[in-house]
């Protein structure tokens, strides 16, 4: 996310963008979050996708809103000066939005309110029109909780309402590209693009109902998706941000963590067929942590006709895994050299 450190100027004082600037209006834009779903994970492997996510891509629909204000305040005012923000600009958008007053900067990290919890987007429209200031004060309803930070899986937010994004599962899933460092591997369980964790256990979020199985795709049959496949299915959603290759990295992960046998032919597959290395040693990795005969043979013959260092690599490391486990009610059951001894 290198474009967040650019222009860091214009990102904290928009009049560097154009010095004829004279108001930002802030606007929220609710949406619905379903609840954690009902299958049963890891049996049912499938897949979450964040509940922003769902559904067609947010920055059209946030932007058309946006849009419609616009054009009202234009109508209003012939001649003012207008821009419109989703996401897109320099804009620190929750800073506005906190000054706005449409809600407390939460611990974590997100903008909250108290009718739609953080389940809305921001965008914001920038004027040269000046209105009236009508101050409210400024009130934070966290209190004492710290739920999110307990139940954030890789830790990634901390005291003093800090996140470090190299640890939040929707960078590792969403920004982050090349490999899925190691130890945070686990943390991701099922979740494929973004997460909903931080808002899920927060007091102040409501879910809008049950999740329904099409909302959560299953993994194996992601493991399968060519370019067109992908293009089809999320060419119009938030997900294209992940690419392909990052979106089957992380399907990979998931079926991994489930530990189910029932994974293995469509990763064998992948790991075998899969024109993207990364692709090729994430569903590697994934086997490695799976305790089946048909993982360890797979392996052993991908070693053979891999051309690719960092998917060898892989490789290497989930056969020694894999020696280091035994199968056990097909799950694995892992080893520290002292344990084996008892
Ligand atoms: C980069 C980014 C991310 C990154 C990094 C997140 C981050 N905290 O910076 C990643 C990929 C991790 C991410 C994840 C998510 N994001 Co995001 N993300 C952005 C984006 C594009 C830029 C954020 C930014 O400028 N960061 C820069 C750094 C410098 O900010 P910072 O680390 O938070 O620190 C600064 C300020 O926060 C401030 N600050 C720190 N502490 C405090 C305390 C108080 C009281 C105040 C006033 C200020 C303050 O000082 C710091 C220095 O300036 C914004 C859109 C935008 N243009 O604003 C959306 C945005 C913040 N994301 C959004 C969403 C929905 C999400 C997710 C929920 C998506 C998901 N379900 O997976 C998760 C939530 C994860 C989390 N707990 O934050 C929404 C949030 C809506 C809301 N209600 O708050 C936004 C506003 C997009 C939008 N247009 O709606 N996101």
């Amino acid at each position: 996310m290198h474009y967040l450190a650019r222009d860091p100027d214009r990102r904290f004082d928009p009049r560097q963008l154009d010095p004829r600037l004279r108001s930002v209006i802030s606007l929220a834009y609710p949406y619905t979050a379903p609840a954690p779903p009902a299958f049963q994970w890891p049996d049912d492997l499938r897949g979450r996708i964040a509940s922003y996510a769902l559904g067609p891509d947010y920055h059209d629909r946030v932007l058309a809103a946006a849009r419609t204000v616009a054009e009202a305040i234009a109508t209003a005012k012939p001649g003012a000066l207008i821009r419109c923000y989703v996401d897109t600009g320099p804009v620190l958008e929750r800073e506005w939005a906190a000054e706005s007053r449409l809600g407390w900067f939460g611990r974590n990290t997100n903008l909250l309110n108290v009718h739609h919890g953080s389940y809305f987007f921001l965008s914001e429209i920038f004027t040269d029109l000046e209105f009236e200031a009508v101050d409210r004060p400024y009130r934070e309803h966290c209190g004492r909780c710290r739920r999110c930070l307990d139940l954030c899986p890789t830790n990634a937010l901390a005291e003093g309402y800090l996140i470090e994004p190299r640890r939040c599962i929707s960078y590792l899933t969403i920004e982050h590209r090349g490999p899925i460092p190691m130890e945070l591997r686990s943390g991701l369980g099922n979740w494929i693009f973004g997460c909903d964790i931080c808002q899920e256990v927060c007091p102040w979020n409501e879910s809008s109902g049950p999740c329904e199985p099409e909302l959560a795709p299953a993994l194996t049959d992601l493991m399968a998706m060519d370019v067109e496949g992908f293009r089809r299915r999320y060419g119009k959603s938030a997900v294209k941000r992940a690419k392909r290759g990052g979106l089957l990295r992380n399907a990979a992960v998931a079926l991994g963590n489930s530990k189910n046998p029932a994974a293995v032919d469509a990763l064998v597959s992948a790991m075998t067929h899969d024109p993207e290395a990364l692709v090729r040693s994430h569903c590697a990795w994934a086997l490695g942590e799976i305790a089946d005969a048909r993982s360890k043979a797979a392996l052993e013959q991908a070693r053979s006709r891999e051309p690719e260092q960092s998917v060898l690599t892989e490789i290497g490391r989930a056969l020694e895994q894999r020696a280091g486990t035994c199968a056990f009610d097909g799950r694995n059951q892992h080893f520290t050299g002292d344990e084996q001894l008892r």
